[in-house]
């Protein structure tokens, strides 16, 4: 590979003490996130959107193909259109298509298939996969397209934490009309929708404890 394709890379180190302490205080501010289901009607600027979308992008993908399109969505009457087709799909979803195991194993939630989230979010940022690319000179592919997005989302999700906002990741699958409403191209699919804003002035959250270390990582010291 020739030289003019590389740049050098800028770091600034840290001591081990800053290393540590910056690593506690993100830790504990993510620690906070929350995945809220009734959110405020209360407005966000959309400058915020943008960033936490820049912050996204900044994510790792396979051969840096960025393969993703955010969709943001703060049109009423999109809203409406998409809170009443999510019910419907949802609606089948919780009577027959989802098992008893899985009803049950959501019990602890409270969910159902009324989304009113849906609407009173000020922001809908819905996510598409772009499982190749269509250009001028035809297809073109990307790889590991799964897991770019979701380390994608993963920072979008952190970031929206940082902006002092609330989401939840919805999947209210299938989500084929995701693509449909919005008029995506054909080379996009529907990944997640994320509501997006301020938790209402009542909003509650299910009692759930998180794992603790010595069961999500093992040290091979
Ligand atoms: N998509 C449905 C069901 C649902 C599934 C899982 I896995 C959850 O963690 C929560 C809900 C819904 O949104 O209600």
């Amino acid at each position: 590979m020739r030289e003019e394709n590389f740049v050098v890379y800028e770091h600034e180190e840290l001591s081990e003490e800053e290393s540590i302490s910056r690593s506690e205080s993100f830790y504990s501010e993510m620690n906070k996130r929350r995945s809220v289901r009734h959110f405020s009607q209360k407005s966000v600027p959309e400058e915020v959107i943008q960033n936490i979308i820049k912050t996204a992008g900044t994510a790792p993908s396979g051969a840096h193909k960025q393969p993703y399109t955010f969709c943001v969505v703060s049109n009423d009457e999109l809203k409406s259109k998409i809170r009443k087709m999510a019910e419907q799909e949802e609606f089948i979803n919780y009577n027959g298509r989802m098992s008893d195991e899985w009803l049950d194993d959501l019990k602890k939630f409270g969910t159902d298939h009324i989304k009113p989230f849906i609407e009173d979010a000020p922001y809908l940022i819905i996510v598409f996969k772009k499982s190749y690319n269509e250009g001028e000179e035809g297809k073109t592919r990307n790889y590991y397209v799964n897991e770019s997005v979701g380390i994608a989302v993963g920072f979008l999700l952190a970031a929206i934490q940082n902006a002092g906002l609330v989401a939840l990741t919805h999947t209210p699958s299938p989500m084929n009309f995701l693509a449909e409403v919005l008029g995506r191209p054909k080379n996009e699919r529907a990944y997640l929708n994320i509501p997006v804003g301020y938790p209402h002035s009542s909003a509650n959250v299910p009692k759930i404890e998180r794992k603790e270390l010595d069961e999500i990582a093992q040290f091979y010291r």
